[in-house]
């Protein structure tokens, strides 16, 4: 069973809390992984956070919470050896799972990093479609041959917009349930919780609804109990959850 659906299935909420602002200090991010590690189901570090706080002191952090899931958020887009070689420093540092663009393509890309992190054991999430506006100036208008090549290769899960729910299930329908599909905007980019898991989401990514919050844990318990008040109350699509 893969660790992050271990976790829900543990009885933690489908909600990955994003780390990005430098400003959390590091203190601040680890007593937020003590106190919602065991509420929500993981953590995808951006690359704001690890650039000014560092990789060793990001790998710190990471190491001290090993039984917690945690997804380096670096938009992998590059030839497949320079991101091969970052899916093993993201290994290294002790990520289970990192993020790579699906407009790089297969061959000499995608082919060779998702063959790297086979090999290593880190989940790769493959971005399909994003959730600013500008996502429907190029991103959107090539979902098909995103989509076609994540079939191909297979990654543990793609990334798709909370903002456009319409694109969550496009892909879930596409693709089937055996991808872990995580959504980031809700909350402050717009979206309603729980909006992303009912339209075929397996977890919905929170960022600053959390982190900004005065009391994040209290906002991760909150943005659970408004996920199943939302799933509760709407007609959602059934069956399709990895
Ligand atoms: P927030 O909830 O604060 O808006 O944060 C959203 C998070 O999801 C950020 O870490 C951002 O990098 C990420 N994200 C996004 O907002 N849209 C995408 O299309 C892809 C993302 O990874």
């Amino acid at each position: 069973m893969n660790k992050l659906l271990n976790r829900v299935l543990e009885g933690r909420g489908r909600v990955l809390i994003a780390i990005d602002d430098p400003s959390l200090s590091v203190e601040k991010f680890k007593s937020i992984v003590l106190r919602t590690k065991d509420v929500v189901a993981g953590y995808k570090i951006g690359i704001p956070y690890i650039l000014s706080h560092g990789l060793s002191v990001t790998a710190s952090v990471i190491r001290e919470f090993s039984d917690a899931y945690f997804i380096a958020d670096l938009k992998l887009a590059d030839i497949d050896a320079v991101m091969s070689l970052t899916a093993k420093i993201t290994k290294a540092a002790g990520f289970d799972g990192v993020i790579a663009h699906g407009f790089v393509g297969f061959d000499g890309g995608l082919d060779g990093l998702v063959k790297t992190c086979n090999e290593i054991n880190v989940d790769l999430y493959v971005l399909v479609s994003m959730s600013h506006p500008g996502s429907t100036e190029i991103y959107d208008s090539v979902i098909d041959k995103v989509l076609k090549i994540v079939d191909f290769l297979k990654p543990k899960g793609v990334v798709a917009p909370a903002t456009r729910p319409e694109i969550i299930k496009y892909v879930r329908t596409r693709l089937g349930s055996s991808y872990i599909l995580i959504s980031p905007g809700v909350g402050v980019q717009g979206a309603e919780f729980g909006s992303a898991l009912c339209f075929g989401a397996d977890f919905e990514i929170v960022g600053r609804a959390i982190t900004k919050a005065e009391d994040p844990v209290k906002a991760a318990e909150s943005v659970i109990k408004a996920q199943s008040q939302y799933l509760s109350s709407h007609k959602c699509l059934i069956g399709g959850h990895a």
